[in-house]
């Protein structure tokens, strides 16, 4: 009996080759269908978080390369939870190696075939291409841009764009270098909300966030400024994107509509312009993945009828999401509170107002947090996302299923739950942001270009440019930034599409409001810091566009820093640009 139970152990402990790579990977996924975990929480204590994040990869069975941050404890990409006043002491170490193997099909954006480009990955010319084993010397200056550099940006926090706190333009850590020192204080305004983290190495950001680098930061205190979210369990869902797991597959045959297949510029699944088809990218929920054809949907437990709050982050590298929360076929009313990190809404004194939706768009790079009311016990309740129209030249997002809601009054309780009662958040001391003057408005546009104007399948070239300059590709060793502006100050931004498919701008540092919407106003009393741009579908007489009001207020605003396309392909091929912003001369201005 004992020797059948060690045969049955080393059986189980060898076979399948694939389940035991995957128990000592670093980066470990589950399985298609298995139950929603949600990450762990680093919580901040007496003011301060300080943690180890190990940047890690890790070869997955379909060739594509897998990447996690792993805390001291070995849990993979941990919430981060601080306040607002908080000290931040990140330790970040590189543990990243070089899978070259992979590289060259999917990691080299250096690679012709479809569609890639060559671009510059180093500030200084003079120093040699990186090997895994190389020291960058001073990673504060480093600038090496490499698919084994590693960095983090913290996606929507106004602190200051300067080294060792959230500086990507230089910054960039090296495998051989010590373990690189984040320090940095939430700011005692920033709004409570889902913020978050990833690498931003420019030409390596796609498959870097498609290996699954990315985890969530919250600012506790939602409750504070909604009251309907008192006391309510939370959930923290971060919606990723990766290389498909069975990319030859035919289409599901319950598919209503079996579209062509076609490829896109970036080598991606084309837009079908039906919501069926194959996905550019397969997606997963906290790392659960929901692969294509069949869609095989994750597991989210509660308890029957219960409110909770979920906080849900599209972290894709490159896919749409839409999401909708189906009892048998019905949308749910979904509650929006936040945006972006921001609490909705402005003029909301009284912390009652709750904007109901049933469905929520959220583009690469976007978060929503919103109440939710759990099915009844036995009730069929589906997380879906609906299909994103990214237009003729852009990916394939189409519908389909992310999670099961499963309700059982046994379903184990949230990891978190909300303050049940809490002092007010004080009003901002700033004005409202669309009742301020902008100094000035500028325009910039998305454009696009094949290297080649007489052959389709040449390499093409993605640009983020201010009306009047030449097009040319984000060039990180460029010590002229293409912006100025000044601190202290707003400006309008009328940001134009002259492409065929989708964007999704960004701006680090800073949020803006959305004041006209394809040339209509859109009078939104909330802020983002992410926002889509529609496809220009080559008919209409002007290009499609938004004007956003650019907050540069505020002094953490000081320095240089980025804005660019979150469609990480696009970004890594050049669509960005740089802005600097110059102290201003109000008083409490800090001085630099
Ligand atoms: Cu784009």
């Amino acid at each position: 009996m004992q020797i059948l139970k060690w045969a049955a152990a080393l059986f189980f402990a060898t076979w399948p080759l694939l389940s035991s790579a995957q128990a000592l990977s670093p980066c470990p996924r589950p399985q298609p269908g298995s139950i929603v975990e949600e990450p762990q929480d680093l919580r901040s204590h007496d003011g301060v978080l300080e943690a180890d994040l190990t940047a890690q990869n890790a070869s997955a069975a379909n060739g594509s390369t897998l990447y996690c941050y792993t805390d001291a404890a070995g849990h993979q990409s941990p919430n981060l939870r601080v306040s607002p006043g908080d000290l931040v002491i990140l330790h970040l170490r590189n543990a990243l190696r070089n899978l070259s193997s992979n590289n060259l099909s999917s990691s080299n954006p250096n690679s012709t075939s479809a569609g890639r480009t060559a671009i510059a990955h180093h500030h200084t010319p003079s120093a040699g291409a990186p090997s895994a084993n190389s020291s960058s010397g001073d990673p504060c200056r480093s600038g090496i841009m490499s698919p084994v550099s590693t960095n983090l940006h913290f996606h929507g926090l106004t602190i200051p764009p300067v080294c060792h706190q959230d500086d990507v333009m230089k910054t960039s850590v090296q495998p051989a270098d010590a373990p690189f020192e984040y320090r940095f204080r939430i700011p005692e305004n920033e709004p409570p909300g889902l913020y978050w983290y990833h690498p931003h190495i420019h030409g390596f950001s796609k498959e870097q966030l498609l290996g699954g680098a990315s985890g969530a930061l919250i600012v506790e205190g939602i409750e504070r400024a909604k009251k309907a979210t008192a006391g309510l369990p939370e959930r923290v869902f971060i919606l990723r994107d990766q290389d498909l797991l069975n990319p030859n597959a035919p289409p599901a045959k319950s598919e209503p509509v079996v579209p062509k297949f076609m490829v896109d510029k970036d080598g991606d699944a084309a837009n079908t312009g039906t919501g069926f088809g194959k996905p550019a990218k397969d997606l997963s929920i906290n790392y659960v993945p929901v692969p294509y054809p069949d869609y095989t949907p994750a597991v989210i437990e509660m308890k029957p009828g219960e409110r909770q709050l979920w906080r849900v982050l599209n972290a894709s590298a490159i896919t749409y999401v839409n999401i909708e929360l189906l009892f048998g076929r019905t949308p749910q009313p979904l509650g929006l509170v936040g945006m972006d990190g921001v609490p909705m809404s402005h003029g909301d004194t009284t912390g009652d107002a709750v904007n109901w939706q049933t469905h929520l768009a959220i583009p690469p790079g976007a978060r929503v947090e919103f109440i939710v009311k759990g099915p009844e016990e036995g009730e069929p309740a589906l997380l879906v996302t609906k299909t994103v129209d990214t237009g003729p030249g852009g990916e394939n997002d189409p519908n389909r299923m992310l999670a099961k809601v499963v309700t059982s009054t046994n379903a184990p309780e949230p990891r978190a739950r909300l303050a049940s009662s809490s002092q007010p958040l004080a009003a901002a001391n700033d004005a409202w942001l669309g009742d301020v003057t902008p100094v000035r408005v500028r325009r910039l546009y998305f454009s696009e270009k094949l290297t080649d104007p007489n052959d389709p399948t040449s390499a093409i070239e993605f640009y983020l440019t201010v009306d009047g300059e030449q097009p040319k590709m984000f060039d990180m060793s460029s010590t002229t930034p293409n912006i100025v502006a000044q601190q202290g100050t707003v400006e309008d931004w009328i940001i134009e599409n002259r492409s065929g498919e989708l964007h999704d701008f960004h701006i680090h540092q800073l949020h803006f409001l959305l004041l006209d919407y394809m040339g209509k106003p859109v009078h939104e009393n909330f802020l983002r810091d992410t926002v889509n741009v529609p496809y220009f579908n080559g008919h209409t007489l002007s290009y499609p566009s938004v004007r956003l009001r650019m907050d540069f207020r505020d002094p953490n605003t000081v320095g240089t820093f980025v804005y660019h396309c979150h469609i990480l392909e696009h970004e890594d091929k050049g669509m960005m640009g740089s802005i600097q912003v110059e102290a201003g001369e109000g008083p409490g201005n800090r001085t630099r």
